[in-house]
């Protein structure tokens, strides 16, 4: 049985907390599906008191700790050292839309580093968490990443951009890494949750990922999942991946090369 930390232990129970009411405004999401306006200011009304719920028991359990959160930005806090990383609801698409795959992401940065990352899938009743040196779990279970080596063998996930997100260049970039990847691999998928693909990455579910663009909120905790599962996460380039790297690779330890080889820009 996985022993868990009191940090652990403390986002864990935020994470649970914002999760009841979010479990909640989902089920009322799947009635407003009908109505001609879509529940679309339902769904933000109901990130917002997410981030509230998160907001008030990481405050309270660490008064004086930063927060970086997606709704609501930056709080500075009395400590320097130490920040929250939050995204209330990863996969807002999904529950705007009612498809069940969405999570609470919760990391804690101290010195600029990620030490300790909480990825909560209420639905699925899948709690991800990792420390720094002390390894990944999903719930009480040690995570491992996969053990495939070959591209053929090989299920990638990734982000598709948007209307809006990376328009025009972006998107045929995006196209471009899609193309190479699904010509050398067992399937592409699209899920729309970065955290829970990072998580899956983590669980040896997926063998890597890829996406560009991304915000701090939607990766720091996956990331740690992903290393203290023993997978590499990298930006496209290769360097060691920062928080506000512009695109994010991610995979086992064979496969993390070939996978961004792919999805480089091809020398011309
Ligand atoms: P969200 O659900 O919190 O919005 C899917 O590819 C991923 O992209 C999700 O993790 C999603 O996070 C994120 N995403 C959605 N809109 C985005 C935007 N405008 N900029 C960057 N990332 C975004
Ligand atoms: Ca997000």
């Amino acid at each position: 049985m996985a022993l868990r930390s009191a940090i652990i232990n403390v986002m864990a129970m935020a994470a649970d907390k914002a999760a009841t009411r979010l479990v909640r405004d989902f089920g009322e999401v799947e009635h407003l599906q009908v109505s001609r306006k879509g529940p679309a200011d339902f769904v933000s009304s109901a990130d917002k008191k997410a981030e509230s719920i998160l907001r008030q028991a990481l405050s309270k359990a660490r008064p004086e700790y930063g927060l970086l959160m997606e709704e609501s930005g930056e709080t500075v806090g009395s400590d320097p050292r130490h920040r929250w990383i939050v995204d209330p609801l990863d996969g807002t698409t999904n529950f705007l839309h009612g498809i069940p795959h969405f999570c609470i992401s919760i990391a804690l940065e101290r010195d600029g580093e990620i030490v300790a990352g909480v990825v909560f899938d209420p639905l699925k009743d899948e709690l991800f968490w990792a420390e720094r040196g002390l390894g990944a779990y999903v719930n009480d279970r040690r995570l491992r990443v996969s053990g495939r080596s070959r591209l053929p063998d090989a299920l990638f996930a990734t982000g598709i951009p948007f209307l809006g997100i990376q328009d025009g260049p972006g998107h045929k970039k995006f196209l471009g890494q899609l193309g190479r990847v699904m010509a050398q691999c067992s399937g592409v998928r699209r899920y729309g949750s970065a955290a829970l693909d990072l998580a899956y990455v983590a669980a040896g579910r997926y063998d890597g990922y890829w996406e560009n663009g991304l915000n701090a909120w939607d990766v720091a905790a996956g990331i740690l999942l992903v290393r203290e599962s023993g997978g590499q996460v990298s930006d496209i380039a290769g360097r060691r991946y920062q928080l506000n790297s512009p695109d994010i690779c991610a995979g086992n330890e064979a496969l993390h090369t070939p996978l961004r080889n792919l999805i480089r820009e091809p020398v011309a």
